[in-house]
């Protein structure tokens, strides 16, 4: 008789994966993923780290008990809690979900400082608690800077293993071009995302190809891509918002497992995969940004792809989102350590 498969396969060591703000919409739409086996496969238990503020921690017990109740194979424990240390103790992976949102009347810098806030002394508990090997997604926004806050308050922890997520705006062009030239979204390809997780954001149609031609010459309309599938994707969040009367909360947490899958899974031939990490002056970008970028793979190191043509267009384009992450780091310096 043969052995039942739990027996025959030794189960791997579980990995531990924090997630801030655990108990808000796209907490709520990722944990229960990542348990299941989706963001690391379905051979790789994980110990779920859930961190909440205090008057969340309630909620927090209810998903906790629902994913109790799910009985995942791969969950090998779940720790919910409202201390740092607890929440990112050897972490391999750490998605910081959880922010402020800007509320009526608070500007900009406002937002920056709140969350800044938050994000510092995350960044300090990971470079004390984390695993060695740690990873962060910035999914709380403002994502890019909110990244650089909590790297700079990290700075044990390589510049390589700091993401923020452009994912989500990567999916959503796709969808919009293979939309247009009426194509399945998987012959859409090579479509970066550049500069910030924001309305300045630059989804560039011009390297991106369709079914292996230039977008450009499937998509015959360069007034089209210029203007309404720009502003489409830049705009994208405001318009999920006005017709949910909530943010994006499925897609995010979708693009959030597509985010880490694309840096721990090899890059297909002639794609990329869009994530926001520190520039080394790559296309003219300052060094030290945390700036969206092309990004190839190969299972266990990354690169930002190069070779993308970049036309005086796409220069400018480049050069206001420049600006914008420019002027955030500056609103944020002092919080930088
Ligand atoms: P919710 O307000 O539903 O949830 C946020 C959760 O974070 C709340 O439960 C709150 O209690 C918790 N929280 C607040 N401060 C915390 C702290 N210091 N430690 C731990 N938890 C804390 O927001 P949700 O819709 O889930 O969005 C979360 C963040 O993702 C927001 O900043 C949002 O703007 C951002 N997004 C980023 C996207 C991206 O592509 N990068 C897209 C979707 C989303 O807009």
């Amino acid at each position: 008789m043969s052995q039942p498969e739990s027996q025959a396969r030794p189960q791997a060591r579980p990995l531990h994966v924090t997630i801030t703000g655990a108990a808000g919409q796209i907490g709520y739409a990722l944990v229960f993923r990542v348990a299941s086996g989706q963001m690391l496969g379905p051979d790789q238990p994980v110990v779920l780290r859930l961190l909440e503020v205090e008057p969340a921690m309630g909620a927090l017990e209810g998903v906790a008990m629902e994913l109790q109740d799910c009985a995942f194979p791969l969950l090998a424990d779940v720790v919910t809690t409202s201390k740092l240390d607890q929440a990112f103790d050897s972490a391999s992976w750490a998605l910081l979900v959880g922010s402020v949102p800007r509320k009526a009347g608070m500007e900009r810098k406002d937002l920056l400082n709140v969350n800044g806030g938050i994000f510092g002394p995350q960044g300090r508990a990971i470079a004390a608690h984390a695993a060695e090997n740690v990873r962060v997604v910035v999914v709380g926004n403002p994502c890019n800077t909110n990244c650089l806050i909590a790297r700079s308050n990290a700075p044990e922890v390589p510049n390589d293993r700091w993401f923020a997520m452009t994912r989500l705006d990567q999916n959503r062009a796709r969808a919009q071009l293979a939309v247009r030239a009426g194509v399945s979204v998987n012959e859409v390809a090579n479509l970066a995302i550049w500069g910030n997780h924001s309305v300045t954001q630059f989804p560039d149609f011009a390297n991106a190809t369709i079914a292996g031609r230039p977008a450009t010459a499937v998509i015959d309309d360069e007034g089209w891509l210029r203007g309404d599938f720009v502003a489409a994707v830049q705009q994208r969040g405001a318009a999920i918002i006005a017709a949910r009367g909530a943010s994006s909360a499925a897609s995010a947490a979708n693009a959030v497992i597509d985010s880490v899958r694309s840096v721990i899974e090899p890059t297909p031939e002639g794609d990329n995969v869009a994530l926001a990490v520190v520039s080394q002056g790559q296309y003219g970008v300052p060094e030290g940004l945390q700036f969206g970028f092309p990004v190839m793979s190969d299972g266990s190191s990354w690169r930002v792809a190069d070779g993308f043509g970049v036309d005086g267009y796409a220069r400018e384009k480049l050069r206001i989102t420049t600006d914008e992450l420019l002027d955030e780091r500056t609103a944020v310096q002092d919080l930088l350590a």
